[in-house]
């Protein structure tokens, strides 16, 4: 177990390495724009367990492509100017970074790109405009000057109240990937809700004795049902009321019951070979009548 554990952990570190370089030795084209070979294309991972950017600082040259994948949630990269955190530059540069909301759901196969050449060596800001991600401290810095300015960058986003979206796809362009070339590992998906509470146990089956297919009056289980509807075949039952009912593979058990009652069919002990159960319910006119 310790080991499967620790297979897991490793093969989850591996895999998730946003910030490898990808090198080459031919030119690509990706999401429409062709990149020299000398150029990089640089993985930058928005969103999953946590809302983040991965890494949240990078260098870049101009040429390069910084690669946005959208991992779990609904995220933005969004550029802001330095000193106005969490509020689009595009509102006064029209030509400013904004993606659009690109979702991660659990069971996706390809992952949403976003796919920025970087044409400046200047200092970019970006924030995520989904709700309160950017006072969250889901902001990045391409280019920095220095370690201080995401420090700052981040604070100044903390003291915002809100943030406002972008209007317009702008400066790169929606694309996806397979997950399995994704640099990330996507959040465990979301457990499905509990299933409902089993049929309390017959209090009186350890008890019990086994009876046979044959044996049709000791199948028929009283105890297993909240009420029966008592009819002549139940007299002989009710002198076995605790009896677990165990049949051979294609025997018949006749059990009688009231109408939302639930009855439990446990496998029996030995039961070792694959087959099927076939239930069969009969709901005859009398039991409609008196349920
Ligand atoms: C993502 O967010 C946008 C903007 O709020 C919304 O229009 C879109 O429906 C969301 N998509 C998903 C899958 O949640
Ligand atoms: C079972 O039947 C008895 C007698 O008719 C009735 O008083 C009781 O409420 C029933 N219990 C349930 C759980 O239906
Ligand atoms: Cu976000």
């Amino acid at each position: 177990m310790l080991f499967f554990a620790s297979s897991i952990l490793f093969a989850a570190v591996v895999t998730a390495r946003p910030s490898r370089l990808i090198s080459r030795q031919e030119p690509v084209e990706i999401g429409g724009f062709k990149i020299a070979a000398a150029n990089k294309i640089i993985p930058v991972v928005v969103g999953g367990p946590q809302d983040t950017f991965v890494p949240n600082t990078v260098a870049a040259a101009v040429g390069d492509i910084i690669q946005f994948q959208f991992s779990n949630g609904n995220h933005t990269v969004t550029q802001s100017a330095a000193d106005s955190p969490c509020s689009p530059l595009q509102a006064t540069v029209a030509t400013a970074i904004h993606s659009g909301h690109i979702p991660f759901v659990d069971g996706q196969t390809t992952v949403g790109t976003f796919n920025m050449p970087v044409t400046s060596a200047d200092t970019m800001f970006l924030y995520c405009a989904t709700g309160p991600h950017c006072q969250e401290g889901q902001v990045m810095v391409v280019n920095p000057t220095d370690n201080q300015q995401i420090v700052d960058y981040a604070k100044g986003a903390q003291s915002t109240t809100s943030s406002v979206d972008g209007t317009t796809v702008s400066g790169g362009t929606v694309a996806s990937i397979p997950l399995a070339e994704a640099a990330f590992v996507p959040a465990a998906a979301k457990e499905a809700a509990p299933p409902a509470a089993e049929a309390p146990a017959d209090p009186a089956a350890s008890s019990a004795s086994s009876s046979t297919a044959t044996d049709t009056a000791a199948s028929t289980d009283t105890a297993a049902a909240t009420n029966t509807t008592t009819t002549a075949a139940d007299t002989a039952a009710a002198t076995d009321a605790a009896a677990t009912t165990t049949t051979a593979a294609g025997g018949v058990i006749t059990t009688t019951v009231a109408a939302g009652a639930t009855i439990t069919l446990p496998l029996a002990a030995d039961a070792s070979l694959p087959g099927t159960t076939t239930v069969v319910v009969t709901v005859s006119a009398d039991a409609t009548a008196s349920a």
